[in-house]
């Protein structure tokens, strides 16, 4: 296993759509493995391959307080959604940022695990936070696209600030 290093926005990369996986083989096990320990290093509740520079649409998730119910959704789509629901989100590749993000309170996703067997999932709540944050990550969304683009601004010139 490996820790894998995290793209930071502004960073391109993050902005390319990810392709479906047809094969479950070592490597898509390898690199669910490698994305959870780097999830659990960070640490962080979710991750998604985008990332860590894979362009894949896997994703993993914890967000159990003890940090012991790790999920793994590959080519998820969301089938069904209900309600609103705000919460302060934070995002691995925007470090020390943390912003209020309207979702849907409850969800109904449809994904493949890491043999590639289909299962279906309805959730509400931080899961349900958590899975929209991640499909956004797949289509090369981040959260701070939802905040105005003066802030958004505000954030990239700090981001880059801290690289140098
Ligand atoms: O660790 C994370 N915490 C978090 C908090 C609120 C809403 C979403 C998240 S996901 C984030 C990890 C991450 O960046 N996943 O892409
Ligand atoms: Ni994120």
């Amino acid at each position: 296993m490996a820790i894998l290093q995290v793209l930071h926005f502004p960073n391109i990369r993050l902005r390319v759509k990810a392709t479906t996986v047809n094969k479950f083989d070592n490597s898509v096990r390898k690199i669910v493995a490698d994305m959870f320990e780097t999830m659990y290093a960070a640490p962080g509740i979710g991750l998604a391959a985008i990332q860590v520079n894979i362009p894949q649409q896997i994703i993993v998730i914890d967000v159990s307080e003890k940090q012991n119910q790790p999920l793994c959704l590959i080519n998820p789509k969301i089938i069904a959604k209900e309600g609103k629901q705000t919460f302060e989100e934070g995002c691995l590749s925007v470090p020390d940022v943390f912003e209020e993000v309207e979702r849907a309170e409850k969800i109904t996703v449809e994904a493949l695990n890491q043999k590639g067997e289909s299962f279906t999932l309805s959730t509400d709540g931080l899961l349900a936070i958590c899975i929209q944050h991640e499909l956004d990550h797949l289509i090369g969304k981040l959260f701070i696209d939802y905040i105005s683009s003066l802030k958004r601004q505000r954030i990239q010139k700090k981001l880059l600030k801290q690289k140098r």
